[in-house]
């Protein structure tokens, strides 16, 4: 471990200033890989979030006014200090999240990449004009910001995932209320450092850490903040949009999927087994676009449970930092004890195990929360395992007779993000895009790996129907405003004097 990049207990950042929050309870923050405490983070309180509100409510007013495309230089100059930093930024990424160093690498230049994009967006902003219905009267509608936002950020990916959020609501004139996971604040501690080198004023991002039920909560509860958008699980994002609905508030959920890659008879099988690999394993099947059931045609099922087993063999566990390993560690305890009960659900709903099952806790493993990657076959899509989110390396291989069957049981959970399909027809390809409904669905790729200038989100209980990522984040983090100018120096009114 690089010692220099630990920090003994973090501060949180309000109105430009590193302050210690008003609070004496701290949690440790663990390497997941190897157990060992990297930080120490507070658990802040309502009078932290008071603080920050009052913060970013007298920035917003100031930074509304700076024009846009100034506003976006300071994330062009986000982008080019993340560059310079992509590697020690995925050095402690890996040792807080422990995810394996290729993917924290990709992970950062995710962030880069929307900072540029977002920086872009400081020219477009693009409005609309309307030719009015009367003479002489010019209509236009314009994206006005919202004011001060709050976003809730996960730890699965900490620093993408908050530059999705805060990048398009700071290009856009408003200033941030961030809460990041209490699992990985590192990553936000070190992008706050970032946008204060940037020279972004101070107040239009506060980060608070702590702890949903109290720093969350008290965003939700205050009136100032006018959107929260979240990404995390699926009831801390009903219990957040059912507050935020009483409230009239904006609310902008991401909450996970039950992705599936299909793999029909005439895929190619190759391509399939490493998509599936990359989609199921990579980041220990901790993403909401992670390939968690391959609905896949009877006539190849044998060969590709035969292919997949071989290459799950070639799949190195172990700390993220060695660079030889393909498969990091699982977030803490809680998660890797979630898996293996769904293990042992799926074994008594009748799923045949092929490979896996178990938590690894011997020799190098001991230490950290490993969990072996897990193979099912011969799954019915109405078990648990085929239902529900498991957030670890477990996929279930479906079988299925036909193309409207693996639509119909892709479609058949409650959630709606990542769908992939492999097939070499293009008929089957245009149907499937069409009938699969998820928000994201690709052709002979698998379910992960979405690109930050397109909008990122799902369908039905993935989310309530906002995206992140694209110009689509900007509606999130905008309000339209409708403007009308009228010079013909009289009185004209809209619906009636239309004749003259
Ligand atoms: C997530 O899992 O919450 O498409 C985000 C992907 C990544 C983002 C994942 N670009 O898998």
């Amino acid at each position: 471990m690089v010692n220099t990049m630990v920090k003994e207990k973090l501060v949180n950042f309000i109105n430009g200033e590193w302050v210690t929050p008003e609070t004496s309870r701290y949690t440790a923050v663990m390497n997941p890989a190897t157990g060992e405490t990297i930080t120490e983070v507070p658990l802040s309180t309502k009078a932290d979030v008071e603080r920050a509100v009052e913060g970013a409510k007298a920035a917003q007013k100031t930074w509304a006014l700076v024009p846009a495309p100034q506003r976006a230089e300071v994330l062009y100059r986000v982008g080019m200090i993340m560059k310079e930093r992509k590697e020690s930024l995925s050095q402690m990424l890996t040792m807080e999240n422990g995810k394996v160093i290729e993917e924290a690498r990709g992970e950062v230049q995710e962030g880069i990449d929307m900072a540029f994009y977002m920086a872009g967006e400081g020219r477009r902003l693009f409005g609309q004009t309307t030719p009015s219905e009367l003479k002489n009267k010019f209509a236009m509608s314009v994206r006005a910001p919202v004011g001060v936002v709050g976003i809730i950020t996960p730890w699965n990916f900490p620093i993408a995932i908050a530059t999705w959020k805060s990048f398009p609501a700071i290009v856009a004139g408003n200033a941030v209320v961030w809460k990041p996971a209490t699992e990985t604040p590192m990553m936000a501690y070190e992008l706050a450092q970032i946008f204060e080198e940037a020279g972004l004023p101070k107040g239009v991002i506060n980060v608070v850490f702590g702890a949903g039920s109290e720093v969350g909560e008290a965003m939700i509860d205050h009136d100032t903040i006018r959107v929260i958008s979240f990404t995390g699980s699926n009831d801390t994002g009903r219990n957040i949009a059912g507050k935020c609905g009483q409230k009239l508030k904006k609310v902008s959920l991401e909450m996970g999927g039950k992705n599936a890659v299909i793999v029909m008879d005439d895929a190619d099988l190759k391509l399939a087994v490493d998509g599936i690999l990359w989609s199921a394993f990579g980041t220990s099947g901790q993403r909401c676009t992670a390939c968690s059931r391959v609905i896949v045609h009877e006539s190849v099922k044998g060969q590709l449970e035969e292919r997949l087993l071989a290459a799950m063999e070639t799949l190195t566990i172990g700390d993220g930092l060695d660079e030889s390993n393909k498969v990091g560690p699982i977030i803490n305890k809680a998660g890797l004890e979630k898996i293996d009960e769904y293990v042992k659900i799926g074994q008594e709903e009748g799923a045949k195990l092929l490979a896996g099952g178990h938590i690894l806790n011997d020799g190098k493993y001991a230490e950290g929360n490993f969990y072996a990657p897990t193979l099912f076959t011969d799954v019915r899509s109405d078990m648990r395992i085929a239902q529900e989110e498991i957030f670890g390396p477990v996929v279930s291989l479906v079988p299925v007779k036909s193309l409207e069957e693996a639509i119909e049981v892709n479609n058949s959970v409650t959630y709606g993000l990542s769908s992939s399909i492999f097939t070499q027809d293009v008929n089957q390809v245009f149907a499937a895009q069409r009938d699969l409904d998820t928000g994201i669905v690709y052709v002979n790729a698998g379910t992960i790996g979405a690109e930050i200038h397109l909008p990122f989100g799902g369908t039905k209980g993935t989310g309530n129907g906002h995206r992140d990522s694209g110009t689509a984040a900007l509606d999130v983090f905008t309000e339209w405003k409708s403007i009308y100018v009228d010079f013909s120096g009289k009185l004209q009114r809209a619906q009636i004097d239309t004749e003259e």
